[in-house]
């Protein structure tokens, strides 16, 4: 049994506002769930930042400025499908580079590894799963320099304290010169935001009831997934998108693993993930507390993601 699973399902379910952590969803079944999410239309994120990396791959390795060869180090790679439109730029224009995509999921990097060398055979790929920290620390010790990507926003899914630490520990953990392309969802329109979560196909729904099946398998629960529902809310005022998993009765669940009955209330909600939302102006603030200065934003045509490459 994974025990900081385990401690983590304790702590949320026990608390008066119960919550669950988001980075729980990634096991390899809702890994899967992600690339459905990614492929629906009201998704807009995935479609931005592939415009992004589809026409602005050239400008943003010019300025990056590298000399090769270089590292490009992708943090959660997912199956890279956005990076692709870098990594081939490079590959076509002979660039000398080594690409090491890092993600918690072994599926999702042996699915990525092979799909890129179908389309790539002459990239140069060292995938890693694991720790992000513990990878980058070994990178540290060679003096290659290195681009790291963080795409996709996954900095949103984390809260303020929690994104400052992260950042900061990549701060640390880069070595002088090296560069981060971190990828960040603006602010807009609040109806576009909405519907990117809370999906008529009901895929993000989907997403967020594999939890409770992820802990029915693992820690030997008897969630009964048609008594929860999935809410999701945006607040366009501090740009976090919260969701929620929603229990439509009063029920009890067993958790035999954590020898525990917890009982839900009617209505009763679990915060499973935040999806924030950063103006420019936050963004450059998120930068600068963090030991970054921003070299050069990259929007796509319709302002809705930027692409934010900081030294
Ligand atoms: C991975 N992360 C940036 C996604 C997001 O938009 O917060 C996860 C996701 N949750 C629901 N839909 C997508």
């Amino acid at each position: 049994m994974d025990e900081t699973f385990a401690q983590d399902v304790l702590e949320g379910l026990s608390a008066k506002h119960k919550y669950l952590s988001s980075k729980y969803f990634y096991d390899d079944n809702g890994s899967r769930i992600f690339q459905e999410i990614m492929h629906m239309p009201e998704y807009y994120l995935t479609d931005s930042e592939f415009e992004i990396l589809s026409l602005q791959s050239k400008q943003i390795i010019d300025t990056v400025g590298f000399a090769q060869p270089f590292n490009i180090i992708e943090l959660g790679a997912g199956d890279g499908f956005k990076t692709f439109k870098l990594l081939e730029h490079l590959v076509n224009e002979n660039v000398a580079f080594h690409y090491v995509p890092i993600d918690i999921s072994q599926e999702a990097i042996d699915t990525l590894s092979d799909k890129l060398l179908e389309r790539l055979p002459n990239l140069s790929i060292q995938a890693k799963v694991g720790d992000y920290f513990e990878v980058l620390n070994d990178l540290k010790q060679d003096n290659t320099p290195s681009l790291l990507l963080f795409l996709g926003s996954n900095i949103g899914n984390y809260i303020e304290v929690e994104a400052n630490k992260l950042l900061s520990l990549f701060n640390q953990n880069m070595k002088k010169g090296d560069k981060l392309l971190i990828g960040v969802d603006l602010k807009k329109n609040p109806l576009i935001v909405q519907k990117a979560y809370l999906d008529d196909g009901g895929i993000t729904k989907k997403f967020n009831l594999n939890l409770l099946l992820r802990i029915n398998r693992e820690l030997e629960a008897d969630f009964k997934i048609d008594d929860f529902d999935f809410y999701s809310f945006y607040d366009p005022d501090t740009g976090d998108v919260k969701s929620y998993i929603v229990s439509l009765r009063n029920q009890k669940v067993n958790i035999k693993k954590l020898n525990r009955t917890i009982d839900f209330r009617y209505d009763e909600l679990i915060w499973t993930e935040l999806s924030k939302k950063y103006s420019l102006e936050e963004l450059k603030e998120l930068a600068e507390v963090n030991g970054f200065t921003i070299q050069q934003n990259f929007l796509d045509c319709k302002h809705y993601f930027v692409d934010s490459l900081w030294e």
